[in-house]
């Protein structure tokens, strides 16, 4: 019986294959995957075991339950604090830094993570995911620092997400291509499902909230109504990674761009926007404010936000060129 490639050989066949790879990355997403694992189950029972999202509310077993997302951010957290790779980590779920504790040993790269973006979601049974980035540290000493996170996105070492789904995939990049692996779970096992994903060059889908058409600017009015004369058919799930995934596995682009109730835009530069604009990049797609290459942005504060117009090349390209004018 063909078992398929695990994760973990593919990690260990990846770290061969590049002379420069250390394996640091082996060990890290092995750990994601592994949270990964216990959050999907959660996740898949959520609507089972009353974790529909309530807040210190008691399920069926008289034990109080957390928020997924707090549970989910403090499952990541306790899977990769002991890792001895990392030196901070900063969430959605949490304003400041998070030191490595003074007990556990402590590396050199800083973890990003949005840890269950979409989780409203869940109670209605739609997908959701966790995103994560990775970078190399800049400071030295025995804590990170601001400048550690304040990377533009193109230094980024690693990105990737866990879609919560029909399935359970976990997508990532290390700047060698990006790969998809499905969650068994029969076996407890992620097995290669999509290797070396590449976004179609133009989709046939477009993906924007357009309750906000009375806020937009002109810009945004004009790039939909082309797109509405080229005949894409509108696709809109509200849960970023959901939206994201099925762009590319199909092509497409997804924007949520500024408006005049958004002045930044509303998904997070660090955990959310710019991880998703290295894996479209790595495959062949494209990521923008409308106007910058979204790696190019250098942020200046952990949480802040930006418009974002990512998927198909072509597709980003011609909303650019709208965005510019
Ligand atoms: P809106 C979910 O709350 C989220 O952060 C993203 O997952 C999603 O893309 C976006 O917000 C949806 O926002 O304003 O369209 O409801």
């Amino acid at each position: 019986m063909e078992l398929g490639t695990t994760l973990t050989r593919f990690l260990v066949e990846q770290q061969r294959k590049y002379k420069g790879a250390t394996g640091d990355f082996t060990g890290l997403i092995a750990d994601i995957a592994t949270a990964a694992k216990v959050i999907s189950r959660e996740v898949n029972q959520a609507g089972l075991i009353d974790i529909l999202g309530y807040q210190g509310v008691e399920n069926v077993q008289g034990e109080s339950v957390q928020k997924l997302d707090r549970f989910a951010n403090e499952l990541f957290i306790k899977v990769l604090s002991h890792t001895g790779h990392l030196i901070g980590i900063v969430s959605e779920e949490m304003e400041d830094i998070l030191q490595i504790p003074k007990s556990a040993p402590k590396g050199k790269y800083v973890f990003l993570m949005d840890p269950l973006d979409g989780s409203s979601n869940i109670d209605v049974n739609i997908s959701i995911g966790s995103i994560f980035s990775i970078y190399r540290r800049i400071s030295e000493g025995d804590r990170a620092t601001d400048e550690d996170f304040l990377q533009p996105g193109r230094n980024q070492v690693c990105a990737g997400y866990v879609i919560y789904g029909s399935s359970t995939m976990l997508v990532y990049t290390t700047g060698h291509g990006v790969h998809g692996f499905t969650l068994d779970p029969g076996i407890g096992e992620f097995l290669l499902s999509h290797e070396g994903i590449k976004i179609p060059s133009r989709g046939k889908i477009y993906s924007i909230n357009e309750a906000y058409d009375a806020l937009w600017d002109d810009a945004v009015c004009r790039y939909v109504s082309q797109a509405k004369q080229e005949k894409k058919t509108a696709r809109y799930v509200g849960s970023l990674v959901a939206d994201f995934h099925r762009n590319l596995m199909k092509g497409g682009i997804f924007l949520y761009p500024k408006d005049k109730s958004h002045l930044e835009g509303k998904l997070r530069l660090l955990y959310e926007a710019a991880p998703l604009a290295y894996i479209v990049e790595q495959a062949d797609g494209a990521a923008s404010t409308g106007t910058t290459r979204l790696l190019d942005v250098v942020p200046e504060k952990l949480h802040q936000r930006t418009p974002l117009i990512i998927g198909s090349l072509e597709d980003v390209r011609q909303a650019e060129t709208f965005f510019k004018s």
